[in-house]
């Protein structure tokens, strides 16, 4: 296997001039997957000190690095760009120096150039770590041998291992873009809403780039509840697997009120009642179904998978309930990073509430989406709103004139902890879901959710 997997690396790069653009965490894994192969690479990154020289020089003693700009003849003179999904192809200082036939790939494509392993891949607006999660923990419980990569922050280059059963990507738009030649067991778009358009522009451009993992599938999965995820005619594959919040006709995954509770469904057969699940809420329900079709499209066993879906606890910063002294209940979603998750959180959350209130903590930066969609859930279903970040207050002012008494800008995290503290009685609920990248404020999403839980327990410990 090993040697195969060698020959193929080396027929794939032989006097080729390969350069590999951004050296974060998916550069430097393909720059150690090149130099594990003794393939030479020049590494080009426009920032100044993404890495510093002398522990480059260490890892890739006889690699060039050039940083603090684009290196144009370098671009110029690549036969094969490896190119970082953060960075936009079209933009023109590298676009214009790009050879024409040049080799423009990402680490997904060169990892699908040499791997045989089985892959089940998952992309969508929302939803896909914590599918690919849940695929990956239901794989091992299932007695495969499973490896999880891509997007979830695990470069897929580090995780070859062609003695794995199966592989378990989450992609981006970003990586999706610059993938050719993947031909998965089973792939899903899960859902599609505004995201990523500072770079993609329209949702259009965007929900193709999302299609293209149906690319050569042999089962594509798709929500019947968004019709952006039906595999469009330039993917008609011989088998297609659906499922959604609506009664599934046979052989479609669903759900359906049965004697008052919700079930999950493949056609008319109940499968388990959502009540007993560890993750609630209609988006959760839905992910269930996703894993199911997608663990089916690989051929796992239905049974085995309900079973060990019941131990998967689900990640933090994603509706994650804080645990504090007091008896208000406060949910760190801070992974909601666009419009779509906050909808999910707001409509999966609020019916649970009955007569308390939901305080809901939103924005950042929300990367040119609309946000307008959120409209009927903050009138209708958020008491309080508090806002914050650059966009925070276009959000505010969605909300009615009315409402907007009810309605605050703060500036900074802890303030919206404060504020929310002092309006939350025993038994409502604060919310932390900004519909809104972080970056304005915080390193990333993971910082701003423990900047809230630090925040929470201090005001709760404080009471
Ligand atoms: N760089 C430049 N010039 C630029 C932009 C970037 O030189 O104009 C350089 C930076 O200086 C840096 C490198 O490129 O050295 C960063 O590359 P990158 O932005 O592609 O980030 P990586 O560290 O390689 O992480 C990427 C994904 N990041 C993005 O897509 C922005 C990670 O997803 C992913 O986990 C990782 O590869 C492994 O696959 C993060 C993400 O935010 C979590 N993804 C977006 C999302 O989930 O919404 C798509
Ligand atoms: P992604 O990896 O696509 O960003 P995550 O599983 O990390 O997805 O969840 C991101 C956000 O989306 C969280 O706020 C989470 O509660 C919400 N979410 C999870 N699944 C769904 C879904 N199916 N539809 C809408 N929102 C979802």
């Amino acid at each position: 296997m090993k040697n195969q997997l060698q020959q193929s690396v080396t027929t794939q790069f032989k006097d080729k001039k390969v350069v590999i653009l951004g050296i974060g965490i998916t550069g430097l894994s393909c720059a150690r997957f090149l130099h594990r192969h003794q393939v030479t690479f020049s590494v080009n990154d426009s920032r100044a000190m993404p890495i510093s020289p002398g522990d480059f020089k260490s890892q890739f003693a006889d690699n060039a690095l050039v940083l603090g700009q684009w290196d144009k003849n370098l671009i110029a003179q690549a036969d094969v760009l490896i190119v970082s999904p953060g960075i936009n192809m079209t933009d023109p200082e590298i676009a214009n120096a790009v050879a024409k036939n040049c080799d423009v790939i990402g680490d997904i494509e060169l990892f699908c150039r040499m791997s045989n392993t089985p892959m089940l891949a998952v992309t969508g607006s929302n939803g896909k770590s914590t599918v690919v999660s849940m695929l990956n923990h239901v794989g091992n419980a299932l007695g495969y041998k499973v490896q999880l990569g891509g997007n979830i922050g695990l470069p897929v280059l580090d995780q070859v291992d062609e003695t794995a059963d199966f592989i378990v990507l989450e992609l981006s738009s970003f990586q999706l873009e610059t993938v050719k030649s993947m031909a998965a067991l089973s792939a899903t778009v899960l859902n599609i809403s505004d995201d990523h358009l500072d770079r993609h522009k329209t949702i259009e451009n965007y929900g193709a780039i999302k299609q293209s993992i149906y690319r050569n599938v042999q089962t594509a999965i798709y929500n019947r509840d968004d019709s952006a995820t039906t595999p469009s005619a330039a993917y008609d594959n011989n088998s297609n697997l659906s499922f959604g919040s609506d009664h599934a006709i046979d052989g479609q995954f669903g759900i359906a009120n049965i004697n008052g509770e919700s079930q999950l469904m493949f056609g008319s057969h109940a499968l388990i009642a959502m009540k007993v699940m560890p993750l609630q809420g209609i988006h959760n329900a839905l992910n269930y179904l996703a894993v199911l079709a997608l663990g089916t499209g690989a051929g796992w066993n239905l049974n085995a998978m309900l079973s060990a879906l019941l131990t998967f606890k689900g990640l933090a910063h994603r509706c994650e309930v804080i645990e504090s002294q007091d008896d208000i209940c406060w949910v760190n979603d801070s992974k909601a990073t666009n419009v779509g998750a906050t909808l999910a959180a707001i409509e999966g959350l609020a019916p649970t509430l009955a007569d308390n209130k939901l305080i809901l903590i939103a924005g950042g930066d929300g990367k040119g989406a609309d946000f307008t969609p959120l409209t009927k859930a903050l009138t209708e279903q958020v008491e309080y709103l508090i806002t914050l970040g650059k966009d925070g207050r276009e959000i505010a002012s969605l909300r009615s004139a009315k409402q907007q008494t009810k309605t605050t800008h703060v500036n900074s995290l802890p303030e919206a902890v404060k504020l929310a503290r002092k309006l939350a009685n025993n038994g409502d609920m604060v919310l932390l879901s900004p519909a809104c990248a972080s970056l304005d404020m915080f390193a990333n999403y993971v910082e701003r959710g423990v900047v809230f839980i630090k925040s929470v327990l201090l005001h709760t410990e404080a009471k």
